[in-house]
Order: C-alpha cells, then sequence, then structure tokens
C-alpha cells in the first residue's frame, strides 16, 4: 500500500521546522472544513435546489445566488469555532465581521464561492483567501493588510477537489484529494520557464474596453500563446500556475456606454487580487495592477476594494507593466 503525506502532516512539518505555533494549524482545518462543506453542498446543489437565484443583491449589486450565503455561512461557522481569528472580511458581507477581538490571531479576507455565473452550469467556482497575522509585538489596530503582509494564502477549486496554498517565502504547493477525502500528497508548484506552456487567459468579449495600450499589447502578443477563460478566477490561475502565462482582468475605459466603464478593475483587490498574486510570487511569478504597480504593494482603503490584475509568470506580466507604465 501506498500512502501521501496528508496536509496536515506537511503543515504540522512546516510549523516544526520554522519553529512555529499551532495556531495556524487549527485555523487551516477551518477552512479545509469549510471547504469541504461547501463542496459537499455544489455537488448535491441542483438536486437541493441550492443552485437558484436567491433574489437579492450583494454589496458588490451583484445577484447573490443561494450556494453563495450558504458558503458564507458554513465558512464564517468554522472560523468561528476555529476560535483563532480576530476578524473576517468577506465577499457576502458589507462590513468586516468580528470574530474573536481578543483571543484570535489572524485576519482572514475571503471569497467563499467565486465565479457566480458557473454556479447554475455546476461548473468549477472558487474559495479564494488570504490570512494576515495580529501584531504579536505591540496594539493591534486592525488595520487592513496589503497582500504584501499576508503570511498565507490559497484556493479550492470546487469541486473539482483540488486545493493550492501559499506559505510565506517558503513556497506554493497544490494538494489533491484522496479516496478519504483529506487532501494530500503536496506537490510544488513552480511557473514553467517554457513558453510553449504558456496560456493568456482574459475575457475576450471586454477586449475593445481595455486602454488602447492593453489592447495594442493583445494584438501583438495574443498568437504566440493558447487562449483559455472559464469564468472563475481561481479557475482561470489555476491553469496559469500549472502552465504559466498570464491571467488578466484590465481596466474598462472604453466601454461604449461609460457608465460600464470600470476604471478600476472588477476584481477585489483583498480577497482576489491579492490572493492569487501572493501564490503567484511564492511559485516564482509576479502580479501588477493597471498602472504597473506591484499587486502585493496595493494598500487597501476599504475591505471590497477593486482593482485591475495582470498576473502570471515574470517576462509576460513584466512586458505588459512596461506598456502599462509607458
Ligand atoms: P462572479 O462571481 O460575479 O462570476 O465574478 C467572478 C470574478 O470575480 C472572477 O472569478 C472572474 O475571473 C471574473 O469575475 C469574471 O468576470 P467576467 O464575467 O467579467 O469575465
Amino acid at each position: 500500500m501506498r500512502f501521501e503525506q496528508t496536509f496536515t502532516n506537511f503543515l504540522l512539518d512546516h510549523q516544526e521546522k520554522h519553529n512555529r505555533t499551532y495556531h495556524f494549524l487549527i485555523l487551516m482545518d477551518a477552512l479545509i472544513s469549510a471547504a469541504k462543506h461547501i463542496e459537499h453542498y455544489y455537488l448535491t446543489g441542483a438536486l437541493k435546489g441550492n443552485l437558484g437565484l436567491a433574489g437579492n443583491v450583494n454589496v458588490q449589486g451583484e445577484d447573490v445566488m443561494r450556494m453563495d450565503q450558504i458558503a458564507h455561512e458554513i465558512t464564517i461557522h468554522y472560523l468561528r469555532a476555529s476560535g483563532r481569528v480576530i476578524h473576517a472580511i468577506s465577499e457576502e458581507s458589507e462590513k468586516i465581521i468580528p470574530i474573536n477581538n481578543e483571543g484570535g490571531r489572524y485576519f482572514v479576507y475571503f471569497d467563499p464561492l467565486d465565479g457566480s455565473s458557473n454556479v447554475p452550469h455546476g461548473l468549477p467556482v472558487g474559495f479564494l483567501f488570504g490570512i494576515a497575522k495580529r501584531n504579536l509585538d505591540g496594539p493591534e489596530d486592525g488595520h487592513l493588510r496589503a497582500g504584501k503582509d499576508y503570511i498565507a494564502a490559497g484556493m479550492f477549486v470546487i469541486p473539482t477537489g483540488t486545493f493550492t496554498l501559499a506559505l510565506k517565502d517558503a513556497g506554493t504547493w497544490r494538494f489533491h484529494t484522496d479516496e478519504t477525502m483529506d487532501f494530500v500528497k503536496p506537490i510544488p508548484m513552480i511557473l514553467s520557464e517554457d513558453t510553449k506552456e504558456w496560456e493568456l487567459s482574459f475575457n475576450p468579449a471586454h477586449r475593445h474596453t481595455y486602454a488602447k495600450n492593453v489592447q495594442n499589447w493583445i494584438e501583438q502578443n495574443e498568437r504566440k500563446y493558447v487562449f483559455r477563460y472559464l469564468g472563475s478566477l481561481a479557475g482561470d490561475f489555476h491553469r496559469i500556475l500549472s502552465n504559466g502565462g498570464m491571467f488578466m482582468y484590465p481596466a474598462i475605459v472604453n466601454h461604449p456606454n461609460p457608465e460600464k466603464n470600470r476604471p478600476h478593475g472588477k476584481l477585489r483587490l483583498m480577497y482576489e487580487a491579492s490572493v492569487v498574486a501572493f501564490m503567484c510570487r511564492e511559485a516564482g511569478g509576479t502580479a501588477v495592477d493597471e498602472t504597473g504597480t506591484p499587486t502585493l504593494d496595493l494598500q487597501p482603503k476599504e475591505p471590497h476594494q477593486r482593482t485591475a490584475l495582470y498576473v502570471g509568470s515574470k517576462p509576460l506580466v513584466g512586458d505588459i507593466a512596461q506598456v502599462l507604465h509607458g
């Protein structure tokens, strides 16, 4: 019989090697329990009628699917039960959610069901999260952390049974579920340098609404790479991590209906862009916003702030960053 290393053993080794406490293990256990629970609801959702619209809109002005609410509630339950979280920010809640201000040690920023246009089809969605730690050396003011201050970030691609986790200054690993539903077999993720494998990923329906310099860059470069787009950041970024290339969600500045422009992009900084930028950095890649500024340096001013995003292999992101700077 062959036994693969479990996620828990992997993390235990990591914490012990770096002389760390077990608090982070407890937090990760909570996130994994939440993800498994969400996956279960998602897999059985059509039969239970959980994949329909809930009939109201969330803080971003989008329709809330019933699954979004279920995923949010499941995650908050497990974070609360862990006792390790000071406060959380969720895509599904306008306000910061206080959890354990006195005893908590971590801040968790998450989107429990990202890519909701895939929900009615049962296609992949993401559960994305970033984690920062309270200031252990002095008073904690609970300020919103930039991605460079995260200690970990990860994503579950639901319902594929895959989990990717990046740990600060240590690397990015991918896990798969085994027959007992444990995440096992850490695979180090390092962005491929083989340009033949690289992929480009963006919503082609929007391309004529991008800034002219971005449109020109696409025209000059797109034929060199394979094109893939799922419409769920976790799924699209999952491929970029495996094959290299670049995912982008540029600012929308040339929409025929100017009211539909999104000069700050669509993606949310704290629980989408910074999360994938962190995983990408730990896998040897990088990410920038519409001004060419590194995504991980962007200091959030409010929990649901948006940003444009270019994330992936360093040479590609560096190339477009030059165009953006210019
Ligand atoms: P939804 O949850 O509203 O589908 O948004 C998903 C998302 O934030 C991200 O996961 C995708 O990469 C991106 O938006 C897709 O947006 P478009 O539908 O405009 O391509």
